[in-house]
């Protein structure tokens, strides 16, 4: 098999996986690539002064990390402004959050071609080039300019949101002409995928086969549907390391019978949190008899806190959890605990085996990991319960959820209270299904998928 390069904007060490804030995309792609080795580029994470970027370059058993640094105009443009303040709001269906500016546009082609600069050198003629999420979208192009042949594989991590959404965003088509210009295009879902043939459809006036395969301004491209696993076989054995961490031991004798309600995201506006304390303030205030017999512990590590939404963000969340607190908590009882930190892989696999519920609800998530990582870590002879926003792509595999709107607070109340109580045989069915779902389609199945489907195709450059 040809080596296999991957390029995203954050590379994770794997020592550097272990804080615990890095993110769903860090975590499936490490995982995915253990297997097959190979090459993974992107930024460092760094902000550097120097005018021309020290290229880092380290290995770490069959896979070569080679990383660069940002200078601050490029960091602002490019990461906080074009990628987190335009993209990543758009896709997530909230135009109302986007902020555009015309040079966040041209800071996101400058730092997109500087990538392109550096990763040239390493490329040789037979590699397999698999660019990942909205960050990087114009590097095939780039990478056909300057005469790449290589398949070029890109994968979507966020929603792609429907035509009416994506039409806000001012340069749309040219983000589309982008697109066009991989041989294989990836999505997580169903839903995201029609999204953009929609797009490349009406407006951009390509024919689309009914299998995916995408004719269109001289490019033939083909598209498809992978929804990223989790390791799952490796779960089981990532609890039991993490069981004997502090903060595992400490929680559990703190809860004594108490029922553990866990939730964990990165601290973003699409994690949908607010409404999620709204759900338990709901199910607190219309079921006095689980006082002192539930505790939720919400672990939410800041992400992105530089940018304007994610700040107010914070505040509210920090309000939200201080009014459940200040209504319902008692001398022994604190019935939320937001806790606004990372932790180490294995211990946050092992507290979402302490849990008896996953509270998972996103207004709009790509996949979830989180979700899927839960079901995994449960016990089989007294597994938990998963509560999943019907917004999440999780939820178009593990159906023997819970599925829930999260919109409807007062329904994701009644929820909590089913799943506070459900029947050991009803929670062993539901997990074994889910099970079932997550062995089939783990994160070997991911790459081995998308790879098996990126096949060099015709492109006019
Ligand atoms: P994220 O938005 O980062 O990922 P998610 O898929 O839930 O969301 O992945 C988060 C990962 O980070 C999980 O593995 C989780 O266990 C870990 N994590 C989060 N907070 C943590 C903490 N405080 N301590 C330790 N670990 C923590 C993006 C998309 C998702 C998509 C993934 C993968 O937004 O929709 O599922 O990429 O494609």
């Amino acid at each position: 098999m040809s080596r296999l390069i991957i390029v995203s904007n954050r590379v994770a060490r794997p020592d550097a996986l272990n804080k615990g804030s890095q993110g769903g995309l860090a975590v499936g792609v490490l995982a995915a690539m253990a297997d097959s080795g190979g090459l993974w580029f992107g930024w460092n994470g760094r902000i550097e002064n120097r005018p021309v970027s020290e290229i880092r370059e380290e290995s770490r058993g069959n896979i070569n990390f080679v990383t660069i640094g940002l200078r601050q105009n490029e960091y602002n443009n490019f990461y906080r402004g074009y990628a987190n303040s335009v993209l990543w709001p758009l896709f997530h269906q909230r135009p109302d959050l986007m902020t555009y500016r015309h040079h966040y546009r041209m800071g996101y082609l400058g730092v997109n071609r500087k990538y392109v600069d550096h990763l040239l050198p390493y490329l040789k003629p037979d590699d397999t080039i698999w660019i990942h999420d909205y960050q990087l979208i114009p590097m095939a192009k780039m990478l056909r300019e300057a005469g790449v042949s290589s398949p070029i594989g890109f994968f979507l991590h966020t929603p792609f949101p429907p035509l009416d959404l994506l039409r806000a965003l001012p340069d749309h088509k040219d983000v589309l002409t982008e697109l066009l210009n991989y041989d294989l295009v990836g999505f997580h879902t169903l839903t995201d995928e029609r999204g953009f043939h929609e797009a490349i459809r009406y407006s951009m006036k390509g024919d689309i086969s009914p299998s995916g395969l995408i004719d269109c301004q001289g490019h033939q491209l083909q598209t498809g549907v992978y929804p990223i696993g989790i390791e799952t076989d490796d779960i089981p054995d990532l609890v039991k390391t993490g069981k004997h961490s502090k903060e595992y031991q400490q929680l559990k004798l703190e809860l004594g019978d108490r029922k553990l309600l866990i939730g964990v995201d990165r601290l973003d506006y699409s994690k949908g949190l607010f409404h999620r304390f709204k759900s338990y303030e709901q199910l607190l205030k219309n079921y006095s008899d689980f006082h002192r017999r539930v505790v939720y512990m919400q672990v939410a590590p800041t992400s992105r806190g530089d940018v304007k939404a994610y700040g107010q963000l914070a505040q509210q969340i920090d309000q939200a959890a201080g009014h459940v607190n200040g209504t319902y908590a008692d001398f022994d009882w604190t019935p939320l605990r937001y806790l606004n930190r990372g932790f180490r892989r294995n211990t946050i696999l092992a507290l979402y085996n302490l849990a008896h519920i996953g509270f998972v609800t996103p207004l709009r998530d790509g996949m979830n990991l989180v979700a899927k990582e839960f079901v995994a870590a449960q016990d089989p002879d007294n597994p938990g319960v998963l509560i999943l926003s019907k917004m999440a792509g999780a939820s178009a595999e593990l159906k023997s959820a819970i599925i829930v709107n999260p919109y409807d607070t007062e329904a994701v109340a009644n929820h909590l209270a089913t799943a506070i109580q459900m029947p050991l045989d009803e929670r062993k069915d539901r997990w074994e299904q889910m099970m079932e779902t997550l062995r089939r389609n783990d994160i070997q199945a991911w790459q081995r998928n998308f790879r098996r489907d990126l096949v060099p195709r015709p492109h006019a450059i």
